[in-house]
């Protein structure tokens, strides 16, 4: 993923058509698109592969499972045309060293969620969140998923992840602002609904870039 907008489009719709539709308009005004179940589910997996023509995917399946069956579904990610996949780190070391072995096959990069992004997350996650962050360095992940609707969070997590790469989701429709999570330490950040839910989503995201671009 080259470092160029800062910006990550999370492409929550359903229908294949819309998705490639938004995809064409955004690409140039992101650094990669993340994909998950909404789109995958309702379009299929092969939709990795055509949008993967116009920007680098994301596969954001959150993967938690024992470590056969993570590397299984991170290898049909990368397979399918992922540059990078989300996983899991709270199912433990073995699981994510087996998806980060896994990405090193395809030369695909693994991020570890850390702390998610929404109300809930305080719950079980946020007490554990440092500990994720330190098992994704320890593991030679790529980098971590952290909240942008916490800087102060996202701060903390880069203290412990030193130069590992930082995405951050929570932007818009959840509250997070897109400066204060770069500024926080973020390296990009992922927008989805107020993208793509937006009447004019390439002017949306252009206008997120550049307020990604005043950080600088
Ligand atoms: O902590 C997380 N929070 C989060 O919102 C980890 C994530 N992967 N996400 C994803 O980011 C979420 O599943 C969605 O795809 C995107 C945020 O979308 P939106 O709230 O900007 O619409």
């Amino acid at each position: 993923m080259r470092k160029k907008t800062r910006l990550i489009l999370a492409l929550d719709v359903t229908g294949k058509d819309r998705a490639i539709s938004i995809s064409k308009v955004v690409a140039e005004h992101v650094d990669a698109i993340k994909i998950g179940y909404p789109l995958v589910l309702g379009a299929g997996i092969g939709v990795i592969k055509t949008i993967s023509e116009l920007a680098p995917v994301i596969a954001d399946f959150k993967v938690a499972d024992i470590p056969n069956t993570a590397g299984l579904i991170c290898a049909r990610a990368f397979k399918a045309g992922a540059g990078a996949v989300i996983v899991h780190g709270f199912t433990g070391r073995d699981s994510l060293e087996e998806c980060v072995k896994t990405g090193k096959e395809y030369s695909g990069d693994i991020y570890v969620v850390t702390e998610m992004s929404h109300p809930g997350a305080v719950d079980f996650m946020q007490p554990e969140a440092l500990e994720l962050a330190r098992l994704a360095v320890e593991s030679d992940a790529a980098g971590v998923v952290a909240p942008a609707t916490r800087p102060r969070r996202v701060k903390e997590i880069r203290s412990v992840v030193g130069g590992l790469t930082i995405i951050s989701p929570g932007v818009g429709a959840q509250g997070g602002s897109a400066s204060e999570a770069i500024r926080a330490g973020a390296d990009y950040v992922i927008v989805g609904r107020s993208v793509y839910n937006s009447g004019n989503p390439a002017g949306e995201a252009e206008k997120i870039a550049e307020e990604i671009e005043t950080c600088r």
